[in-house]
């Protein structure tokens, strides 16, 4: 790449959806309720995100934001010619477990779910677009919560390993990037958003986890395994909700808590990435009494099938402070909390806005895995009015937008190697930690607000166009 250039000839530009948060027809065509269709919106969401629910039913009382979300079901072929017209070079998005095995061990997968997915790949490949897929975001089967506890359970790792090769063998002429798990750092401060794992209060919550999280890391190098044999060639990644945590002070405590910290999320990307459990982490279940159970031949799995590529999403930077009095100065954030930082700003929901960030974490990621980046999440959450003509000149989001692909063009300098960009919410979706549609991300505003009133139509923000010439001049014009 000649010095004067930003981005790499063949960068994948584009956007990136989950499932549960566009498709909507949450039953339809045979699809299995998942423990993301059990998040209403309002007080009790967090709660149930955190693992306390108390039915696996949907109350009829409440709102669930994923059951229609943005209907992208039955309106992504208007929704990907958007997409081309924005000159997407990708797109990626998940595929629902439960629209493929309902119950989650059904010996025969749904062919209407399949079906679904052959038809979406085909649309936008008929546009040119790389479909980028997600075998897991946070969809869990509920019928696998109820019977085997979800990740909890060891069954899971053969039945995601099933479900992950019949995904495979389906789109192996259509799908050439893959990855495991969606920010599957997720499992330690969401759980039954993350993975579908209940939590009662007697369970030793670290034990829980930490075991659910060696099933994981165990299906997701089966996965690897099996894309590497069926589709030859194929790329397939972890995924990390990432943003470096930074030292509130020089206090060399507080430097080892940031540390600290930035390993509780590394320590699954140091296993999917290289192969073995690192040692700060053996000695964190010896000093926390945890007996992880580990059988005969994961070891030798998990060395043997690292990921191709480091997947993460970029949102904002993290504080932390061993000083009770600085803790208490929290602000929210993706996933985790935040001291707040008194030389960033923050979004509408509070959220720490660091594009420098962006490029530490980048060379962050790059200096421990020496393995190519993908940048499958980015973008601002914010409340766009459309004015009297129905206009949304999101300038704000431009704004940081272009920040924060400056900073990454800087990594790119810096000799990060970095493979795409994937901004979250091309298209406003439902929120996953709020269930709000108030917090919008796209270029492309859709009628439709919090309680699920409006006419889903879309229409084009300033960002469209902006965007739009960024993919034309790769970059070139910001
Ligand atoms: C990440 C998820 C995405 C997306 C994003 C933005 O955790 O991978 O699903 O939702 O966060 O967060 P939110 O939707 O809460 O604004």
């Amino acid at each position: 790449m000649e010095n004067n250039k930003r981005f790499p000839e063949g960068f994948l530009w584009g956007g990136a959806v989950a499932a549960n948060q566009v498709e909507g027809a949450y039953l339809e065509d045979g699809k299995g309720l998942t423990n993301v269709d059990l998040l209403p919106t309002g007080p009790e969401r967090r709660k149930i995100m955190e693992g306390y629910i108390q039915s696996l039913k949907p109350d009829s009382g409440d709102f669930y934001p994923s059951h229609e979300a943005i209907d992208f079901y039955h309106a992504y072929k208007e929704d990907i010619a958007l997409f081309a017209e924005m000159g997407f070079k990708s797109f990626r998005l998940s595929i629902s477990w439960a629209r493929i095995f309902p119950n989650g061990d059904d010996v025969e997968p749904n062919e209407a779910g399949l079906q679904f997915y052959d038809d979406l790949f085909d649309e936008l490949l008929k546009h040119d677009i790389e479909p980028v897929v997600t075998i897991a975001h946070f969809d869990v089967p509920v019928s696998l919560i109820d019977r085997f506890g979800s990740w909890k359970s060891r069954k899971l790792v053969n039945l995601f390993e099933k479900y992950s090769i019949t995904l495979f063998e389906r789109y192996k002429n259509k799908v050439k990037y893959w990855m495991t798990f969606n920010e599957i750092n997720m499992l330690l401060h969401l759980p039954f958003m993350g993975a579908g794992i209940v939590l009662d209060e007697e369970e030793n919550r670290n034990q829980v986890l930490y075991q659910a999280a060696h099933h994981q890391l165990v299906a997701s190098a089966k996965a690897v395994k099996a894309c590497h044999e069926i589709i030859p060639g194929a790329q397939i990644g972890c995924m990390l909700a990432a943003g470096m945590t930074y030292a509130y002070t020089s206090n060399p405590e507080d430097v080892w808590k940031a540390m600290d910290r930035d390993r509780e999320s590394f320590f699954f990307i140091d296993v999917q990435s290289r192969g073995v459990y690192p040692g700060y982490a053996s000695r964190f279940f010896e000093d926390n009494s945890l007996d992880i159970k580990m059988e005969d031949g994961d070891e030798a799995l998990l060395k043997e099938n690292t990921v191709d590529y480091i997947g993460f999403s970029y949102y904002s930077s993290r504080c932390t402070s061993t000083d009770p009095e600085i803790l208490k100065q929290q602000t929210s954030g993706n996933v985790f909390g935040s001291i707040k930082n008194p030389y960033a700003r923050v979004s509408e929901w509070g959220w720490t806005i660091d594009p420098k960030g962006f490029r530490i974490t980048a060379n962050q990621l790059w200096d421990r895995y020496q393995k190519p980046l993908f940048v499958v999440e980015n973008g601002l959450g914010a409340v766009d009015q459309p004015d009297e003509n129905g206009n949304i000149d999101d300038d704000y989001r431009i704004e940081y937008l272009s920040e924060h692909l400056n900073a990454m063009s800087e990594a790119i300098k810096d000799g990060v190697e970095i493979i795409g960009y994937t901004s979250w919410g091309p298209i406003d979706i439902v929120s996953a930690s709020t269930g709000e549609m108030k917090k919008r991300y796209g270029y492309i505003y859709v009628d439709r607000d919090n309680k699920g009133n409006g006419t889903l139509d879309r229409s084009k923000k300033k960002s469209f166009d902006w965007y739009k010439e960024v993919i034309e001049t790769n970059g070139e014009s910001l």
